[in-house]
């Protein structure tokens, strides 16, 4: 598999030559000073392409774009779309010309991935990201005060919501609030409640149904342009894969991702697969779902995660967890040797270790939550240990 790294561009803390000691040669990055809707030109990309080239003794290229963000209005499906799918495929065309190849985006309506507490210690020192699931339905209860938003919440769990929020402090909403908006890596929106208010009212009631219908209108309107100049898009899943306040997720179980490869068949038409975002779900067995979808994945988020029974999780170490990673090696290598014995040239799946524990040097510098360098390091070195053996003793392709 193809090493890689995200890289928040040149604003990122964490430096091109750190990540060459990582053993990462692959940049995953994004222009995120565009904004949401505007085309990425062949030259803002051949800029960020240039940094990432600029010292050739480091050997790093740009592998894949995380995320080529799509547009609110498109997921709500309301308004004048044409010029926001022309400017989507316009983008897509231009990291063609350039050489970038793989595209990750999401489909999650408002919110990316959602936790609601970023520095859990850890024994001996270290913090890791938690979503408590009785503070996210404080937030949604008490301080959005969402019709609806007790409904098929548990007794247990709602007392403990309304325990935490009675012994809150301003500070300490605040700091929820905070934590709930952090997931939108690189991306500089944040909400506070009235405004988080005002995009899920955009949504108004939609259903599961119609933000499935937007998704596949989506996929016809630029897989086409995306398998025509060889670009492969792949679509990262929701985290957690749950509906988040009242809005549907659509990107969240094996049915979804059957239903999205199908929509529109295209080898265009592939999947990230996130096992820290799946792996959150108690439905998803992301092992068996690697090796289920492994013809349409283009790209691959490795991490892990420990659930509760309420529905609570944390992040595990990588290898760690309730989730098989040694499984979804085997497959994604298998996979792999699949690729390359059909003649298929670009037949090496890119990784990245996606998020990773706050450890040593790293406590308290300032990072984006989730992707300090030390943590990551010892995910990717731990993960590289897996596939190098997985390679070895089934004598599948590294
Ligand atoms: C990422 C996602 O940090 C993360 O968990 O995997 O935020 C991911 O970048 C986006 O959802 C992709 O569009
Ligand atoms: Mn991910």
């Amino acid at each position: 598999m193809e090493q890689t790294w995200r890289w928040f561009g040149p604003e990122d803390n964490v430096r091109l030559p750190q990540i060459r000691q990582t053993g990462a040669t692959g940049i995953v990055t994004a222009l995120h000073h565009i904004p949401y809707g505007v085309e990425w030109s062949v030259e803002e990309i051949e800029k960020r392409k240039a940094l990432i080239s600029a010292d050739a003794s480091l050997g790093l290229r740009w592998s894949v774009v995380e995320s080529l963000p799509i547009h609110e209005s498109i997921k709500i499906g309301k308004g004048d779309l044409a010029p926001l799918f022309d400017t989507y495929r316009a983008s897509l065309r231009n990291l063609a010309k350039c050489g970038v190849r793989t595209v990750c985006y999401n489909f999650m309506p408002v919110l990316d991935w959602t936790r609601t507490q970023l520095a859990y210690a850890l024994p001996g020192g270290g913090t890791a990201l938690r979503f408590n699931y009785h503070e996210y339905v404080a937030f949604d209860c008490f301080m959005l005060e969402r019709p609806g938003a007790e409904e098929g919440v548990s007794d247990e769990v709602m007392a403990k919501a309304r325990a935490w929020y009675k012994a809150s402090t301003e500070e300490s909403r605040n700091i929820l609030l905070a934590n709930i908006m952090a997931g939108l890596p690189g991306a500089y929106d944040r909400y506070d409640v009235p405004g988080l208010r005002k995009m899920l009212a955009l949504y108004g009631e939609i259903s599961r149904e119609e933000l499935r219908e937007n998704f596949a209108r989506f996929l016809r309107e630029v897989i086409p342009t995306a398998e025509e100049v060889g670009v492969a898009m792949c679509v990262h899943p929701d985290d957690p894969p749950r509906s988040l306040f009242g809005l549907p997720r659509i990107v969240s179980s094996a049915e979804d991702l059957d239903f999205i490869v199908k929509a529109v068949p295209s080898p265009a038409n592939g999947i990230t697969f996130c096992t820290g975002s799946l792996g959150a779900g108690a439905h998803n067995k992301v092992a068996e779902m690697a090796r289920q979808f492994a013809p349409h994945v283009k790209f691959a988020h490795l991490r892990n995660v420990t659930k509760d029974p309420d529905g609570s999780f944390m992040e595990a170490d990588h290898l760690g967890g309730d989730n098989d990673m040694v499984g979804v090696v085997v497959a994604l290598l298998e996979e792999q040797k699949r690729r390359r014995d059909a003649g298929n040239d670009n037949w090496r799946i890119p990784m990245r270790p996606d998020h990773g524990h706050e450890l040593l040097d790293d406590v308290g510098k300032p990072t984006h939550p989730g992707y300090p360098i030390i943590g990551r390091l010892k995910g990717l070195a731990e993960l590289r240990g897996v596939m190098q053996a997985v390679s070895q003793l089934k004598g599948l392709p590294l």
